[in-house]
């Protein structure tokens, strides 16, 4: 396979000044006229200019207006005995290409009836011979022709310059981007859509025009997209003092999309899952993600687009800091402490799930990666959600305020330019001198360079006669593929002390210097494989609270006793941590209770998992009328199945499944009159809103109402199922019907039949719903083994299309990624089929297929026999002779 590296960087051989592009739209046969002026890099001599290309026809090339020769080498158009003129020469290429035949969706495709491009990573090399790499930057105008009565909307990224008829029905608009972009920024649209519009008037002044454009029927689902382009504007002005730089900022939604979203410049696209959005059709988390994808690619706008990334090794320079950006958005749209809190575990969650799993696995690879063999790949997890928490981190070093002013630092420095993660870091080191981060920055920046998650040790021990309390850290990162060896990482901790009774207690650090001003919270900043820190004044022995905020995205390991958990879980001031308390002690009870290895026990009526005293302290949690009821919501969910099969070296999925039910019948049963009373607690009869308060009222009903019908599904009780069936008919909003429907799904209640029924019945001509509809069946418990069957028959169903990226997620990726019990099946047929779908995707999408064949990243860590199975799958999918390189690099590495 041919690997890309990062130490193999070079300069480009030519700049791309200007493109002048010309598109005649036809489904099966576009025509692009590409106009370039083009100079050479004096920094690279003599190299032939070498274009990428790929899935073209070439018809013409012309130098300067005369023909000239050229070679095509793997995809390459070479150009050779180009002009050497200082000034630079015209190249003017002409090629065909087929969109309706793009089933890949990258470069230029058809999705019902309306053109659309994704260029990010290398799909502008689809559309034209170009230099398709980010440190090329040009200035783009672009001339969009097609027939007036199918495409009767034409876009193009910038601003609109003219528009007029052709001859034939057909008419023109013509789109100049004043700003100099990378060819993966380019973007455009055409066909029949409709915009809700919005003027507003920025804080500097100047007048903006905001288009939300959706297929004709989905008008009245924009209004909540454009509110969050509105609140995502008005942040950025205020956090960062970064403005809107274009007169006209759109978004266009397709229903054929293979990611969630794209920040092309001015012309963002994005898939309708993130747009789409009312209160019948959509559910609390579908309206806040997308608030949260609308802030992510508006903030591109400057992380990402004016500064750009050199390479592609450095995509988290853009990804990282621009998921950090997008998480403070929602965490300040959220208000209160407690919402911004929840928002954090909810972070925290899907980092230690997935991220870590992907860590500790054969994909591990840095933040900035060393080596790719397909760079659609490298959109993970590590780069997006670990790149944040890198930034996170230098936010904390340096402070809220010494963090703006690193911003603008790097503004100042790199505005225009493609640069790397090292310039990024630089910049908010050398805007504040005096901080940790710029004493520890070599040491810090191995965040960049290392794959794996730390893991810390702290031991505490208490001086009775000194009266001190030392905290002693060791850290250690076990090995990733290619890299055997590794150095201490710089890890931010914040600590806090409480008495035995859950007092806090103030802090006296002991330094060198002397001991340091009492804080109730000291940031311990790690460097090195073994540090111990003092406080001075400890008169008992404290219980420490560590890693506040999850203040950096290492593993603790920490011997706190039930007791000192318990304490933690009623009193730490941290949310954070407090949650993590009864997310520690619930992790312990259930590995013991794994590892026990007696089945019959959880299988019993009456299950003891978990003792009573955990659970009376989750009642006393359920009680609490002082806390939000999303905190609740979160304190009262035990670990997923995934995070605990993560902290396991051998992993029995149908085992993990057993014990996690079997705890959570116990908490059904045991908490069954605070369930009652929560449900009759949090009824709200007022207008749907979609904020955190009224979701998190909502989702903690929910809880109480799955917890009612699962427990009733042992009872034989009527009442609660007979509940859910009502409000599943008669909700106002999507959540509270899906959620109803979910209740009766899980409990495996016979009303779930019909009800689904009745729900496809209502909503089938709603695309987004109908993906709901297969997740849930897809995510269903196995009742029987017949969980694989289920799925098979709705492969087959009218409305599965595996060629729609949305409805193969929500169909198979929902089966092999979120519902492991009924996925590792003792006979292996969930890999076989798991196997079946990689290879049937990937003659259709290799991007979605790559995704799907990463389900199986862990299967080493299986016990017998479901790694042989799943071995024998992964083989199989290895053995095929047309694989695209996206899979085979997943497979091949698994495989390894
Ligand atoms: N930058 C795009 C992702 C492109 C993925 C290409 N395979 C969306 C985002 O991160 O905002
Ligand atoms: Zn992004």
């Amino acid at each position: 396979p041919s690997v890309v590296r990062r130490q193999d960087y070079l300069p480009p051989a030519f700049w791309i000044d200007t493109v002048d592009l010309c598109f005649d739209l036809e489904p099966a046969k576009t025509r692009v006229l590409n106009k370039m002026r083009v100079r050479r890099n004096p920094a690279a001599p003599e190299q032939p200019l070498r274009l990428h290309g790929e899935a073209l026809n070439l018809a013409r090339v012309l130098v300067n207006g005369q023909g000239a020769s050229f070679k095509l080498e793997d995809g390459l158009l070479v150009l050779s005995n180009l002009p050497d003129d200082e000034a630079g020469f015209d190249l003017e290429i002409f090629t065909t290409c087929q969109p309706d035949k793009n089933t890949l969706l990258s470069g230029l495709f058809v999705s019902q009836g309306t053109f659309f491009t994704q260029c990010e990573a290398e799909g502008f090399r689809r559309i034209t011979y170009f230099l398709d790499r980010p440190d090329v930057m040009s200035v783009y105008t672009v001339t969009l022709r097609a027939d007036k009565a199918a495409y009767p909307v034409l876009l193009s990224n910038g601003n609109l310059v003219e528009q007029g008829e052709l001859e034939g029905g057909r008419h023109y608009a013509k789109w100049h981007d004043p700003f100099r972009k990378p060819s993966y920024l380019f973007a455009l649209v055409a066909g029949q859509l409709v915009a809700r519009e919005q003027h507003i008037k920025a804080r500097n002044g100047c007048e903006h025009l905001l288009q939300v454009y959706v297929r004709p029927g989905d008008l009245e689902k924009t209004e909540h997209a454009m509110q969050s382009l509105i609140a995502s504007i008005a942040w950025d002005e205020t956090r960062f003092g970064l403005h809107l730089d274009l007169e006209r900022f759109m978004i266009v939604a397709t229903s054929d999309f293979n990611m969630g979203a794209m920040e092309n410049k001015g012309l963002n696209i994005f898939n309708t899952k993130y747009v789409l959005a009312n209160q019948a059709t959509a559910t609390d988390t579908d309206f806040s993600n997308v608030e949260s994808v609308v802030g992510h690619e508006y903030f591109h706008n400057w992380t990402g687009n004016r500064i750009t990334c050199r390479d592609w090794f450095q995509l988290s320079l853009k990804e990282g800091l621009t998921v950090f950006r997008d998480q403070e958005f929602s965490m300040d749209m959220a208000g209160s402490d407690s919402a911004r809190a929840v928002k954090r575990i909810e972070d925290v969650r899907l980092l230690r799930t997935v991220q870590f799993a992907e860590d500790a696995g054969p994909m591990a690879h840095p933040v900035r990666p060393d080596s790719y063999q397909e760079i659609n790949n490298f959109y993970t997890v590590t780069i997006y959600e670990k790149g944040a928490e890198v930034v996170r981190m230098m936010h904390t070093l340096v402070g809220e305020a010494g963090f703006r002013k690193g911003v603008s630092l790097y503004f100042e420095r790199h505005d225009g330019q493609a640069v790397t993660c090292d310039d990024f870091a630089q910049a908010i080191a050398d805007a504040n001198p005096e901080s940790e981060l710029a004493r520890l920055l070599p040491q810090f920046k191995r965040w960049y360079s290392q794959a794996g998650t730390p893991h810390v040790y702290a031991v505490g021990q208490h001086d009775a006669a000194a009266q001190t309390y030392t905290l002693t850290f060791t850290q250690k990162i076990k090995p990733t593929p290619g890299q055997p060896d590794k150095q201490p990482a710089v890890i931010p901790l914040r600590v806090a002390l409480f008495s035995a009774s859950g007092q806090p207690l103030q802090l006296q650090l002991q330094s060198a210097e002397g001991i340091e001003p009492a804080a109730s919270e000291h940031t311990l900043v790690l460097h090195d494989s073994l540090q111990a820190f003092t406080f001075a004044n400890v008169p008992e022995a404290p219980i420490p609270s560590i890693l506040r905020g999850f203040s950096a995205p290492v593993v603790l390991h920490q011997n706190l006793g039930d007791e000192a958990l318990e304490v933690l879980l009623e009193h730490d001031s941290d949310p954070f941590n407090r949650w993590e308390a009864g997310q520690q002690w619930a992790q312990r009870l259930l590995l013991a209770a794994i590892g026990a290895g007696d089945a019959s026990a959880e299988a019993a009526p009456t299950p003891t998992v978990l003792p009573e005293r955990f659970i009376d302290a989750l009642r006393q949690v359920l009680r609490d009328p002082q806390l939000d009821a999303a905190f609740q919501d979160l304190m009262l969910t035990l670990p997923s199945e995934a995070y605990l099969a993560e902290q396991l070296d051998v992993v029995d999925p149908q085992r993990i499944h057993q014990v996690r039910q079997a705890a959570q019948r116990q908490l059904a049963r045991a908490l069954a009159p605070e369930w009652q009373a929560v449900w009759e607690a949090h009824q709200d009869t007022g207008a749907y809103r979609p904020d955190a308060q009224s979701a998190g009222r909502r989702a903690l009903a929910a809880k109480a109402l799955f917890m009612l019908c699962l427990l009733a599904a042992e009872t034989g009780d009527a009442v609660w199922p007979g509940k859910a069936y009502q409000r599943f008919k008669d909700a106002g909003n999507m959540t509270d019907r899906l959620n109803a429907l979910t209740a009766l799904v899980h409990a495996g209640h016979p009303l779930a039949e019909p009800a689904l029924t009745r729900f496809h019945q209502l909503f089938k001509n709603e695309a987004l719903v109908l993906d709901k509809w297969f997740q849930l069946q897809a995510s269903a418990p196995d009742a029987g083994g017949r969980g694989l069957h289920k799925v098979q028959q709705l492969m087959q169903h009218a409305d599965f299309n595996l060629k729609n990226p949305n409805r193969a997620r929500s169909l198979i990726f929902a089966f092999t990624n979120a519902n492991p019990a009924a996925f590792h099946r003792e006979d292996g047929a969930g890999y076989q089929f798991w196997a079946d779908q990689v290879i049937a995707l990937n003659a259709i999408n290799a991007q979605v297929a790559a995704r799907l064949a990463r389900a199986l990243d862990a299967w080493r860590k299986l016990d017998e026999p479901f790694r042989h199975h799943a071995e024998a799958a992964l083989r199989r999918v290895a053995a095929q002779d047309k694989l695209s390189k996206d899979v085979r690099e997943i497979i091949e590495k698994a495989l390894v």
